[in-house]
């Protein structure tokens, strides 16, 4: 018999002889959309608020500044995109056209748009300029096209707005390549006229011609506002949702920040917020420090969430510096805490596991498709953390293979005491989703145990870190101490 022949039986004989995987575990719906999931792995965008509010120092603009206002000389959307993508941010969400009507794109259905503005001679483009920049460097593009529209007559007459508005959409939707994001606004002043924006045909509308988007609004249908402008989450929150339960331009808070756990639909929330106290860019306004940068991520990253920071372009077209050096050391800062887990460093095991691919080694791996899963019918789930010596931490990260469903409605983690060897609480949280991260002050210890306590169904864990934030350590030989308000908040919630 040749070797070839050989080789050839023994392979066929091991395939007989390999025992078939125990299957995954039953999804428990709702559950994501491929567009959905895609967006979470992302986990942060850059919003780039631009059009004549820039140039008036305005935020609402009326809808009669002159077009000739907008003429930013040194307009570079590649400049936006590089810092974009410097600074970890997997897509850009431009204002199209903010509530001011007016175009950063020359629309065939206005002349109040770059083309009536002296810049490129009205012959420039600011989507377009965008999206090239966009593909050359892989981010992905989202568009916000504002339902008010100030400027427009048509405004206030149902049926003739909602056709101007959906050709605008159908112009920015299939000329611009693929759009990964489109923003609907729900913003509208007081005492504006009243009318009805045909909402459901809008969305049909989008999902047709851009089936890859997903579609922000306060009530979803893809993803959901987050109820603030702080970019904050509940330290609760959900990805089920009932988007019945929600109005467009007239939502609970409370419902938006933490979800619904017995909600019937998938609409993860978005945070969104300014890195300047304005949207739009003022000469006299500065970047926010690079420490409420970092809360800002625990609060919104960290609690199953998307973060949309919001880095206004100038008045001559580019990214201030000092935005810039803000947002680099919020990357090094992230860098610096996040690319050590200490986890990786434990023995690692579990109170049951499921089968044979499902064992606690695989919540040490990066990604969705690998994760522990205990035996069925379990009344315990806890995972082991073991060291060789005492390590010191004061993060925790859990997360959730969401493709099969967010289960997790509560967990805590507890230490064994150095000196006593009792084992102590360390923090508790609620939901987990697709990230959750969890400060507490410093502790130290050789053997961690994560207890998972309620679920939807039985747990599934795909991710856990253990990390030292130098930066908001509250330790006693720390210099810096960060620990913020709302910090204090979820420890004493937690407490509770
Ligand atoms: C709000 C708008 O009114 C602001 O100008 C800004 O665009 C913000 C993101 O949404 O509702």
């Amino acid at each position: 018999m040749s070797l070839l022949t050989l080789l050839f039986f023994s392979s066929l004989l091991s395939l007989s002889n390999s025992t078939p995987l125990k299957p995954h575990p039953l999804p428990i719906t709702p559950l994501p959309s491929s567009q959905q999931l895609q967006w979470q792995l992302g986990s942060m965008a850059m919003f780039l608020h631009f059009g004549p509010n820039t140039f008036t120092d305005s935020e609402w603009g009326t809808g009669k500044a002159d077009p000739s206002v907008f003429n930013p000389a040194h307009l570079n959307a590649t400049q936006w995109v590089q810092i974009a993508k410097d600074s970890g941010f997997s897509r850009v969400i431009l204002t199209a056209k903010h509530h001011d009507g007016f175009c950063l794109w020359p629309s065939d259905y206005t002349d109040y748009s770059v083309k009536s503005s002296p810049w490129r001679n009205g012959t420039g483009d600011v989507v377009a300029e965008l999206a090239s920049a966009a593909a050359e460097a892989g981010i992905g593009l989202g568009l916000y096209l504002s339902p008010w529209d100030r400027h427009d007559e048509a405004y206030g007459k149902t049926l003739e707005y909602n056709e101007f508005y959906l050709s605008q959409m159908t112009e920015l939707l299939t000329k611009y390549g693929e759009i990964k994001e489109v923003w609907l606004d729900g913003a509208k002043g007081e005492g504006e006229k009243d009318m009805e924006y045909y909402f459901t045909t809008w969305f049909s509308l989008i999902h047709q011609l851009q089936p890859g988007a997903v579609i922000f609004s306060d009530a979803g249908p893809d993803v959901r506002w987050i109820g603030d402008e702080a970019g904050v989450a509940g330290s609760t929150c959900w990805s089920l949702f009932n988007r019945t339960d929600a109005k467009i331009g007239d939502t609970d808070p409370l419902y938006s920040q933490q979800g619904d756990g017995f909600g019937q639909d998938w609409v993860p929330a978005e945070c969104d917020v300014s890195i300047r106290p304005g949207w739009f860019w003022h000469a006299l306004e500065s970047p926010k420090p690079v420490a409420k940068l970092l809360d800002i991520y625990y609060n919104s990253v960290g609690r199953n969430c998307l973060f949309l920071l919001n880095v206004p372009p100038n008045s001559s077209g580019l990214i201030s510096e000092q935005d810039i050096k803000v947002l680099k050391e919020f990357r090094e800062l992230k860098n610096s805490i996040f690319a050590n887990n200490l986890a990786r460093k434990a023995f690692i095991n579990s109170s049951s596991v499921r089968g044979g691919q499902f064992g606690a080694e695989n919540v040490l791996e990066e990604g969705l498709d690998k994760y522990w899963a205990p035996e069925e019918k379990q009344k315990e789930w806890e995972l082991y953390l073991e060291f060789r010596d005492p390590v010191s931490f004061n993060v925790l990260e859990v997360r959730e293979p969401i493709q099969m469903g967010q289960r997790v409605a509560s967990f805590h983690l507890e230490m064994r005491n150095v000196k006593s060897g009792k084992w102590e609480r360390v923090v508790r949280g609620t939901t987990v989703g697709f990230k959750r991260l969890l400060r507490f002050p410093r502790c130290e210890s050789r053997s961690l145990k994560l207890v998972v306590e309620k679920v939807r169904a039985d747990p599934l864990i795909s991710y856990i870190g253990i990390y030292m934030d130098k930066f908001s350590d509250s330790g006693r030989n720390s210099s810096k101490i960060t620990i913020t308000r709302t910090l204090q908040e979820e420890l004493v919630l937690n407490d509770s």
